[in-house]
């Protein structure tokens, strides 16, 4: 077995700029050989997306769509054109997140109805939407991966609707591994530690955090876009051909320390 991506295409969804995991998952897979897509949600992003791809040798042939994980039709519409646009797609990044930023601080208990919905219809359904849009594409089988966070499994100060929009996440990935198991695909989750992206500025006291995982994480030193872009890599080759409904941490072994 080779690790080669050379001939396979993967989607990936949630590269706002270079700082995104996202951007790091498809440095990865392009270093791989993999031919890459591309959807953004936000129109401002596009050409962000564009000039970032266009770094990668060879980025020429990375296709771009836009695709607001809100919105059903537009889901549809962005998979049935990768389909006309290219047939066969191997796997897919999961990157997106989004909770209202009053909800990210304080007390867990006044967290509102719309901003619990709003948490879990971006952060979580969207991956259970995202796949059945996906799956018709994926013929010859593959992977899909997403991304969560130890605030969805414990209680980590300011995450809050975050962290039970993620619980919700991490069950999807393991209903979704069975609802697509019998169809060759494969369905994974990345526990990254706590990476500086423009999602993470500006929320609770990263410094802190940070700082917290460089003295007591068993690595002793923070997660890299790198390093979880290598993760996903593996989970998205055929190297990790009897993985699915998992979770790994990738997160310098913070979550065993109690
Ligand atoms: P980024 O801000 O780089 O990425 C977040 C992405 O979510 C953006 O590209 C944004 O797209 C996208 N997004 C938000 N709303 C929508 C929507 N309605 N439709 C489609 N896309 C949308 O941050 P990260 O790279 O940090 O986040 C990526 C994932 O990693 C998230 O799931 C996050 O929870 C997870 N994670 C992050 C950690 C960290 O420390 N940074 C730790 C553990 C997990 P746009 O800007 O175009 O709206
Ligand atoms: C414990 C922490 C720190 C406190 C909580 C942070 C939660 C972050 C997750 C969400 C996704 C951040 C978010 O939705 C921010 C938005 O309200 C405002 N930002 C934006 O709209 C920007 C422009 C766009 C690009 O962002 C999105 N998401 O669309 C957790 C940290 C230690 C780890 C962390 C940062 C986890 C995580 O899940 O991202």
């Amino acid at each position: 077995m080779n690790m080669s991506l050379q001939g396979r295409t993967y989607v990936v969804m949630g590269v706002a700029n270079k700082r995104s995991i996202a951007w790091g998952i498809a440095q990865s897979l392009h270093n791989a050989g993999a031919r890459l897509i591309f959807t953004y949600a936000a129109e401002r992003f596009e050409k962000s997306v564009r000039d970032l791809a266009a770094t990668l040798e060879g980025g020429e042939e990375s296709l771009f769509y836009q695709c607001d994980v809100t919105d059903d039709e537009n889901i549809m519409e962005t998979f049935q054109q990768i389909q006309n646009d290219v047939g066969v797609i191997h796997g897919l990044a999961h990157c997106i997140a989004f909770a209202n930023k009053e909800e990210l601080k304080g007390d867990f208990l006044n967290t509102s109805r719309d901003g619990f919905l709003t948490a879990h219809n971006i952060s979580s359904y969207s991956l259970t939407a995202v796949s059945r849009a996906v799956q018709p594409l994926m013929s010859e089988g593959g992977g899909i991966v997403t991304l969560t966070y130890l605030g969805g499994e414990r209680v980590v100060p300011n995450y809050n609707v975050m962290g039970v929009a993620k619980a919700s996440l991490d069950a999807s990935v393991k209903y979704l591994a069975e609802s697509l198991g019998k169809h060759g695909i494969r369905v994974n989750a990345i526990s990254a530690g706590p990476i500086r992206t423009l999602s993470a500025k500006g929320v609770g006291d990263f410094n802190s955090i940070l700082k917290d995982i460089e003295e007591r994480a068993p690595l002793r030193r923070p997660t890299t876009q790198e390093e979880v872009g290598d993760t996903a890599y593996f989970l998205l080759s055929d190297f990790s051909r009897g993985v699915t409904g998992e979770m790994i941490h990738v997160d310098s072994g913070f979550h065993i320390i109690g």
